[in-house]
Parts: structure tokens; sequence; C-alpha cells
């Protein structure tokens, strides 16, 4: 064992005090007969040890007390489900399949974990979505693209690491019911084009075999190019035929090198990325062929929506890049194969605070369709910034789409139950780094975790993920932890608050994307235009604009094309809008912009505060790396205020009926 220097995040399994002391359990049933019962088994011990000084005897000796636990096969519980039930001494973990046991045995180790006792145990739970992944953006070089935590613990020099800190990321992620994930990023360059080579199979497959303890599966991102770059072919055109035939030889050496592995997840034809589009075809024509390739061995593919002109010329009003995903991809709605399954952005556009949900979402009917979300604060506050950013997915998880009667919700559509599918599910762009602490700021663990959870139950509310982290991660007393998590729930208004208004988006220091620059993106190449002038701001999306809103299903489309129906926090998203308009709350919109940043830089400083006032519930040292970065918070708040009132001041001339200070 290397020296271990990072966090045991939420599993700490310190002694919870109301559990009592010390008792002998015997474990009966299903004993180490597969790795993934084995892993479960291991971390039950190490729980209960931790947690409640409870020993567990595995050897076939009865347990003095005559307490046990027994694991149980149960072929009536849907897949990746448990049951945690507990009556007379005895308590029951029921599942159909491997992973149900793990996720039940970490069930049980929560619920002790929270201060429950082994006696009161009843809980019934399974799978919302069928594929719970995490995307890792890291590079072989070691460095993480969009990471605030450090750098890769994966990949160093063009190498990959094996470590036992994956071994503990694999527990983790089995913990919050996590089953797939992708550990190399989307923009595949360099030395992770030879990923699916014989110059890094060994070292993958150690990987593999960490997180098949897991239950985990590992997909890998592949080039798009590859028949090209590792080929040695002159094209990567998805009709050709010597490509097509690379592409089955090299997915069945993949497959047979890696067996068990899940399939690929591809960027093509995306800021920069090769694809289809260069030889004239379509993203199904590019998607279909890999998904052939990989078949015979029940590959995946994950295919990425994320597709759109980054070449735009910033005096062209008729281009909308909110409507690239929908335009590329819904034409060949039902043409894409089963094994393809099409990875949506939650938003058309990138990651904002605020965005409408992709009319892909739902738009798509006779397809696979997967959300994809990024916990990764790239456009969310760096993990400097607090933003507790799962009441932002509930919202998306909650919208009608309204592609059926009943059963339209986004979360019906990425559980296969709207479409009677199996390929489905909910992805996230992760935050961790080896770092310590493994997300920057510890407070950042939240959205891991939180991810992770909801993604296995997309019906948790987000006080009830909030409270469950807080207090798996630290150990504090009642009103502490209240006023923690009243600061994670308000955490993301707040941050909302002091940058860009009302739905318009970006306004960010460009590539960098953390901190103010109102006119950064205004005459780029990026497609993501506020066009604020003296009267009015707002890009016109409507059916007398570019046509943005006729993307979704008539309700939710009329909605959004009317500036009296749209939900204001999107106003400016869908409307060009003047100044002097009125809002619900009988303010301007300029005194609302006015009144949203000196609030939200106030309220910055209040969560600062009230972290200091919980500071020695925390351990010290999370108490000054959090401390540090509400600093910073504090100070990017004051840049954003003060960058966006005198931008909007100077171009309206219109000033803050408060009087306050303006630039
Ligand atoms: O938001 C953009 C990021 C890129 C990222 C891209 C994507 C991996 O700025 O860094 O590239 O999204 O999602 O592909």
């Amino acid at each position: 064992m290397e020296k271990k220097n990072w966090s045991d995040l939420w599993l700490s399994y310190g002694k919870v005090t109301e559990l009592g002391g010390a008792r002998v359990l015997a474990l009966d049933g299903l004993n180490a007969e597969s790795r993934i019962i084995k892993s479960a088994v291991a971390e039950l011990k190490r729980g209960l040890k931790g947690l409640a000084d409870i020993e567990l005897v595995t050897d076939g000796t009865v347990a003095n007390s005559g307490e046990k636990i027994t694991l149980i096969r149960e072929p009536s519980i849907p897949k990746e489900g448990y049951e945690v039930v507990s009556s007379g001494g005895e308590l029951k973990i029921k599942a159909s399949d491997d992973n149900g046991i793990l996720y039940g045995v970490f069930a049980l180790l929560r619920h002790l974990a929270m201060g429950q006792s082994l006696e009161s145990l009843n809980e019934k739970s399974s799978p919302s979505n069928p594929i719970r992944m995490m995307d890792h953006w890291d590079d072989m070089d070691g460095k993480i693209e969009r990471g605030y935590s450090g750098d890769s613990f994966f990949f160093e020099n063009d190498e990959i690491i094996v470590s036992d800190r994956i071994v503990d990321y694999a527990r983790f992620m089995a913990s919050i019911g996590i089953n797939a994930v992708a550990i190399n990023n989307v923009n595949v360059r360099g030395a992770a084009t030879f990923l699916i080579t014989d110059r890094f199979f060994s070292k993958v497959k150690e990987i593999q075999d960490i997180f098949a303890d897991y239950g985990i599966t590992l997909y890998l991102t592949i080039n798009f190019a590859s028949p090209i770059e590792i080929g040695g072919l002159e094209t990567c055109d998805p009709l050709d035929e010597k490509v097509i035939t690379w592409w089955k030889d090299k997915s069945k050496e993949i497959f047979e090198k890696l067996p068990g592995v899940g399939g690929y997840l591809v960027k093509a034809d995306s800021e920069g990325r090769p694809g289809p589009f260069t030889y004239g075809r379509t993203q199904a024509d590019g998607a279909n062929m890999l998904a052939d390739a990989v078949k015979p061995y029940d590959g995946i593919v994950i295919w990425r929506c994320f597709v759109y002109n980054c070449t735009q010329d910033w005096r062209d009003y008729k281009t909308d890049r909110a409507r690239a995903g929908y335009d590329y991809f819904m034409e060949f709605d039902g043409a894409y194969r089963d094994n393809v399954i099409l990875q949506i952005k939650n938003g058309p556009m990138d990651f904002q605070v605020r965005e409408p949900v992709s009319p892909l979402l739902g738009g798509l009917k006779r397809t696979n369709q997967m959300l994809e979300v990024q916990i990764a604060q790239e456009y969310t506050g760096h993990q400097i910034d607090l933003f507790y950013l799962i009441p932002m997915y509930k919202e998306v998880l909650n919208f009608h789409t309204y592609c059926n009667e009943d059963c339209d919700t986004v979360a019906d559509i990425i559980s296969g139950k709207a479409m009677g599918n199996k390929n489905a599910g909910f992805a996230a762009v992760i935050n961790t780094g080896n770092d310590y602490n493994w997300t920057g700021n510890d407070l950042a663990a939240v959205n891991l975790y939180g991810f992770g959870r909801l993604a296995y139950d997309t019906s948790l509310s987000a006080e009830t993920i909030a409270r469950e982290w807080v207090r798996l991660t630290f150990s504090m007393d009642r009103n502490s932890e209240d006023i923690l998590v009243e600061m994670l729930l308000d955490s993301g208004k707040i941050y909302e608050k002091y940058t860009a208004p009302l739905g318009i988006g970006w306004m960010v220091t460009p590539h960098y994307h953390y901190g103010p620059s109102v006119d950064g993106y205004e005459y780029s190449r990026w497609g993501t235009y506020h066009r604020a002038d003296h009267h009015a701001i707002g890009v016109d999306r409507t059916d007398k604009g570019t046509g943005y809103a006729q993307q979704y299903y008539k309700k939710n489309a009329e909605m959004y094309n009317d500036p009296d129906t749209c939900p204001e926090e999107l106003l400016l998203f869908f409307h060009r809008v003047p100044y002097t308009r009125k809002l619900k709350s009988g303010k301007t919109l300029i005194q609302h912009i006015y009144d949203t940043h000196f609030d939200g830089a106030e309220e910055a400083k209040e969560l600062a505060a009230k972290w200091d006032s919980i500071k020695n519930a925390v351990p010290s040292d999370v108490y000054e790396r959090v401390a540090e970065r509400f600093k910073l918070q504090i100070e990017n708040a004051n840049e954003w205020r003060d960058q966006i009132n005198s931008y909007f001041y100077r171009k309206s001339d219109i000033p803050d009926e408060k009087g306050r200070k303006i630039y």
C-alpha cells in the first residue's frame, strides 16, 4: 500500500456513538462467490467495524449473540436494486444481482453512518437509470480539461498510473450507485488515441479490473480519426469499406483484450474534433458504423450531440447555436442503431448557469438518450465559488417535454420509461482530481456525491441529498448541519444573481470561464452573443427570430415564444427585451439587473459568514481550505457586480433607483 494522501470523502466510517458497544455478527449467504460480492463483504466488515465496532465473522463460526447478516439472491428484485430488512436479530440484504448486493451493503452503511440502528433498517430501492456514468476529461499528460482539483489520478506523462487511489475512487463511485465510467477526455488527442492499442491494453485492463470489482463498466473515449492515426488509412469516412473493416477488426481486438468493456464514448465533429461531416456523412452514419462494429460483443456507442458551428461570424444573426443539436440530430430519429445512445447536454448551449432544457430530450422519440450534466464547475465557479448543482439537475429531470401523454419528463426519458428502451441513462462530467480532498473545494464533493445518488434515484430531493452528504462527511451538531445544508441549497441562486442575468449566459472570461467579461465572447466565433445595445438586450429565439423556441412541443413552444409566459429566469435566452420592460416583480429589467447584482454580492458575503459560524464544527484543514475559497468568491462576486452594473448603466444610461455605487 502506498502512503495514502487522499481523503475518505463520505466513507470515513467514523464511530457513531449512538450505535452502542462492541458486538459480533455472523455473515451468512453468498460469501465471496464473485469479485463484486468479495468487495461487498470487505466493505461491510470495514464499515461495521469503523461505525459501530461490530466484528463481522465470515468463517462459519456462529457469533455469540446469535445475530447475523444474510446476503440473499432474490430474483424478483429489479436489476441492481436491493432490499435491506432487519427483523428479529437478522438483517437481510437481498438483490437479484451482485451490484444490487453491493449497493445494499452501502445503503446499510449509509444508514448506520447517519445514526440509524441496525434493528430499525428497512429500505427498498432500485435504480431509476440503467447507465449511471462518470465522464472524466483527463488527458494523458496528467492535466484535466476543466479540472479544478489538481491533476489526473489515472494519467501522467503519457502513461497510465495504477494506484490504490483508484481502488478508493471505485469504492466511492459504487457507494453512490455509479456503474459506468470513461477515464479519458472526449477530446482524444496524442497518446490517448493509442489507448485502444497494445501500447496501453495491459494497463487499461488493470484499471478495468479495479472497476469490475465494484460493478463499474469501463467505456473508452475514442478518436474518430483512429483509422488514420493508428491504422494508417487515408480516410475515416464511416461509409468507406476499409474504414468499416478497420473498426470491426479493432473492436474485436478491444473486446478480446478488455472483456467486459462497455463500448465507446465519442465526441465527433465538435470543436475541431474529426467526424463524419468531413466526408459529407451524417452523425447517424458515424454512430451506426461504430455501433455495428461493437454489436457482436454487446457493446454500446455513446455518441455526444454537442455538435455546432464554432466558427460563426458574430455579424450573422441567422445562425443560432442553440438550434444546432436539434438541427443535426432530429432528422435521423429512429435511424440510430439500438446500441447507440445519444448523449445530450442538459441545455442547448453549454452548461451555463441557466439554460432551458435541450429540446432534443424527448424531441427524439425513437432514439436512446442519455442526459449529460457537468459537475466540474466550468461555468459555475471553478470549485472556488459555492454552487450546489443538484437543485438545477432536479429542475431538468422534472421538466415536462410533452413527448407523451404522461411519462414525459426528462427523468422518464433517461430512465428508458418513456420509450420502453433499456439503453438510456445519466452521465456527468466529473469534478475530481488528485487533490487531497478530491474536489478542490471540500464542499464541491456534495456535487459528486449528489450526482450519483440522484442518478440512482431521481426522486430524491436536493435537500435530502445535501443532508445525507453533510452528515456522512462531517459529524456536526444539528444546528451546524442545518446551517450548512441551507448554505448549499442557497448557493446556486446566489451565484446566478451576481453573474449573467436572466438566462443570457456567457459574459465570462473567454476560454478560462471564471470571472466576468461582458463582451468577452461578443465578437467571437463561438455563437454566444448577448447583443446588448443602448435600448435592449437578448436574443430573439421566437418564431419571429431564430425559431429556436419552435423546436419544442407545442405547449412549451408557446410558453417560451411569448415573453409574458416565458419563465422569467429565461427571459433573455428567448427574447430581446428593452431595459425598461416591467418584470413580474414590478421592477424594470435594468433595475432587476442592479438589484440582483447588489444582492448576490452581499449574499456571497453572508455565505462566508455562515461558514465562519460553523468553524468549530468542521476539521480545521477543511475550514481553512473552504474559507480561503470564500474570500475569492467574495472578490469574484464584487467584480461581477461592478462590471455587470457598470456595463449596463453605461449602455442604458438609466441610473440605479437606489443610487448605489456604479462605475
Ligand atoms: O464547454 C466545452 C468545454 C470544452 C469541452 C466541451 C465539450 C471537452 O469548454 O472544454 O471539451 O465543452 O463538452 O466537449
